[in-house]
């Protein structure tokens, strides 16, 4: 069923326990948008339990309020709604949440376009850049008080989703929403700061690694990277390390596509394709190997050697290009 903010919120009065998750392997946005909700609806007086699969990643440590947000228990857990957040499919919550979490009442908060409705009520707006954005629109029309941390939650969700303001889901609703949350408490500077000038030396030694690795195919429209299991047990690189890496990629001139292939266990690999113009597709391309995403960012995981993977994707994106 579809559904409104307003309704969201009516439906979560009745809820005394309430789950607030997201994605795992979590980005700034389903963080953000995890703490902002918890936030809120511990203020309306809630009780609230915040999980993520894979917890909060260290380089995220810097959003306020983050240790309200711990692994799913070991145990089941009753709650009287689960509020879903930034994820597109149910399985993407992962398989330690979808074990645990029990609850008659689903909500969800979205802005893929690959969003699977797979809850009760779903708040699916493919427009917005960032589920952090939809929130900070609900949050206002609601009237909710937005704290500092509120405010500094959504700004980080909304912030890391749009490529700090750079992408053309960009509009001129989300600067408004940007000066909204800087009104309640963001301070830019020294935020932004800690959102993107506190990098750990690990990271620059993976980027040293992906720009010496670099490949251009198909008449240097498409700009590539492969990282495999040696690689990242020799330069000791964390999964939180990885992206962004594919954008330094993608900002070549003449470069239309980027793609990042990452080596899994059990002969599996990860695609993250990035496109740079709206001629190219990056979601419908990914859905044909059963991932998904938004128009400019989007991934899959594909069954196969990394060198074989390779070959194949870099053919069929180069043939989608033309
Ligand atoms: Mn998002």
């Amino acid at each position: 069923m579809k559904t409104t903010f307003a309704e969201i919120h009516q439906a979560l009065r009745s809820a005394n326990r309430i789950l607030v998750v997201s994605h795992a392997r979590p980005d700034g946005d389903a963080l953000g948008s995890t703490l902002a909700a918890a936030l809120w609806l511990r203020q309306e007086g809630h009780s609230v339990t915040a999980w993520n699969e894979d917890g909060v990643p260290q380089k995220f440590s810097y959003l306020p309020e983050a240790a309200l947000i711990t692994k799913p228990s070991e145990q089941v857990q009753e709650f009287d709604a689960i509020l879903i957040l930034d994820t597109a499919t149910k399985e993407r919550l992962g398989k330690k949440v979808l074990a645990s979490a029990r609850s008659p009442l689903w909500l969800a908060i979205d802005h893929h376009v690959s969003n699977e409705n797979f809850a009760d009520q779903n708040l699916i707006v493919s427009s917005s850049p960032a589920t952090g954005e939809i929130l900070a629109e609900g949050f206002l029309q609601e009237k909710i008080t937005m704290t500092p941390a509120i405010a500094c939650n959504l700004y980080a969700a909304i912030s890391t989703d749009t490529g700090s303001f750079q992408y053309s889901s960009t509009t001129a609703r989300t600067f408004e929403i940007a000066a909204a949350l800087v009104k309640a408490g963001v301070s830019v500077g020294t935020f932004s700061q800690a959102m993107y000038g506190s990098q750990p030396r690990r990271r620059l030694e993976l980027l040293r690694h992906a720009l010496m690795n670099a490949k251009f195919s198909c008449d240097d429209r498409i700009a590539s990277f492969a990282l495999t299991r040696k690689d990242v047990a020799s330069l000791g690189t964390l999964p939180e390390d990885t992206e962004g890496i594919i954008d330094q990629l993608r900002s070549v001139e003449g470069v239309e596509a980027a793609i990042f292939f990452e080596e899994l266990m059990n002969n599996q690999v990860r695609i993250s394709v990035r496109a740079k113009t709206l001629s190219f597709d990056a979601s419908s391309f990914c859905q044909r190997y059963g991932g998904g995403g938004h128009r400019m960012a989007a991934g899959a995981t594909l069954q196969g050697s990394i060198e074989e993977i390779g070959k194949k994707v870099l053919n069929e994106l180069c043939e989608n290009l033309k």
